[in-house]
């Protein structure tokens, strides 16, 4: 299949590496396309059912050489593969990679970006502002940098996007994180630039996309979950229900984002619903009421509360990432309120005890919070071997 090529570039450290991990995943391969292939300066990433190849250029700092290295190098790529039988080795796009936590440099870093790749003159270029954890921050972060293009003539009219981007969930402390942010919309609008011929069609970008966004949700999960062992989800009292803590209530909001949900009256009522379904339904006092069934000795309460938390949190993050993919693929809809229920209820008639059991059993007397969230993490993503 032809591929289309999208340099990244960018300050040392900025976030490329993580970027190009966030949107290929960890199935991406490292080829050695064409004649001048992988080199120091230049690694080429690509894989199935992507229509873009991407182009890791090493970081532009400390040096000007070594900046001037990585674009010789992209050059000749480009070239040499071109004078070959490789036709398809033109530079289709380029994502400037800006720190988001640095917004001081932008000018600068704009700058240094546009005169390196000022070879490709009329190249579309979307600035990815990385590191994008400060919501606040976006918009204004967002007109300094069309500040700066603005005062370039010749490079502004190649700019089509400036885009916020979290590759991975970032945790800020236990509990708080900065939820993943841009990556499918960076997909799509890279996608749009490709040529016909290359670029994928609306469902099969789709398809690619899905798979992203299981990552990214699992990420966001993970860290959900550790903020719910650490506080420990409030039981009310501990038989009868759980009150969530803002940071899950976050994780839903932030699973619907991923999964392209508007945020609107209708999917704030499926939101509710799938929480109400995890933590006050009878289904959910009943797994709670079958606790009381399972041995639990050497366990500290408050080492089983933080573990029924977790559990909780792990387990309402997955059914919810059913839902919200199951809407995504439009086999359902939000209005589908009753049968989101049903997902969430018949996750832990069927599941909860299971899994509570299967943390305790790997629990040691010692185990801290960190610990336990780990175990839990392990248990949910398949890892769940016992420990002798
Ligand atoms: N959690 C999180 N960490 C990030 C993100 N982007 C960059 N980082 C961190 O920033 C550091 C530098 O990133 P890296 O991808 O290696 O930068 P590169 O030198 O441009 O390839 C690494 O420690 C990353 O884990 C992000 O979106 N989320
Ligand atoms: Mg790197």
């Amino acid at each position: 299949m032809n591929k289309g090529n999208v340099l990244v570039i960018g300050n040392s450290g900025v976030g490329k590496s993580t970027l190009i991990n966030s949107v290929l995943g960890e199935e991406r391969a490292e080829t050695s396309w064409g004649p001048v292939g992988t080199t120091r300066e230049l690694k080429l990433y690509e894989v199935d059912g992507v229509p873009f190849r991407l182009i890791d250029t090493v970081g532009f700092e400390p040096s000007f050489i070594k900046e001037l290295q990585a674009i010789n190098a992209v050059k000749k790529w480009s070239r040499e593969s071109a004078k070959t039988d490789h036709e398809d080795t033109v530079i289709n796009v380029i994502w400037f990679c800006v720190d988001g936590a640095a917004a001081k440099l932008f000018p600068k870093t704009i700058s240094n970006l546009s005169r390196a790749t000022g070879i490709w003159k009329s190249v579309p270029v979307v600035v990815v502002i990385t590191k994008s954890y400060s919501v606040p921050d976006r918009d204004r972060n967002i007109e300094m940098i069309n500040n700066a293009f603005a005062s370039q003539k010749a490079l502004s009219k190649n700019l089509i996007k400036i885009l916020p981007v979290v590759a991975s969930t970032f945790t800020l402390n236990d509990t708080a994180f900065a939820p993943p942010e841009g990556i499918s919309e960076l997909i799509d609008i890279t996608n749009e630039i490709m040529p016909e011929g290359v670029k994928c069609g609306v469902k099969d970008i789709a398809k690619f996309k899905l798979m992203r966004k299981r990552a990214l949700s699992q990420t966001l999960v993970g860290a959900a979950t550790v903020a719910g062992v650490v506080v420990g989800a409030v039981p009310i009292p501990f038989s009868d229900a759980v009150l969530l803590g803002s940071t899950e209530v976050a994780m839903f909001n932030a699973l619907a984002k991923i999964y392209e949900i508007n945020k609107d009256e209708e999917s704030k009522q499926l939101i509710n619903s799938i929480i109400e379904a995890g933590t006050v339904s009878m289904a959910a006092k009943t797994a709670l009421g079958s606790l009381k069934a399972i041995p639990v000795i050497n366990v500290a309460t408050s080492a089983l509360n933080a573990i029924v938390a977790g559990v909780i949190i792990a387990l309402l993050g997955e059914a919810s990432m059913y839902a919200f993919e199951q809407i995504y693929l439009g086999e359902k809809s939000v209005a589908d309120i009753d049968w989101a229920r049903k997902i969430i209820e018949l996750k832990f008639t069927s599941q909860f005890a299971e899994k509570i059991e299967l943390v305790l059993s790997r629990i040691a007397d010692n185990s801290d919070k960190h610990a336990i969230a780990k175990i839990i993490a392990d248990v949910f993503n398949g890892n769940s071997r016992k420990v002798d």
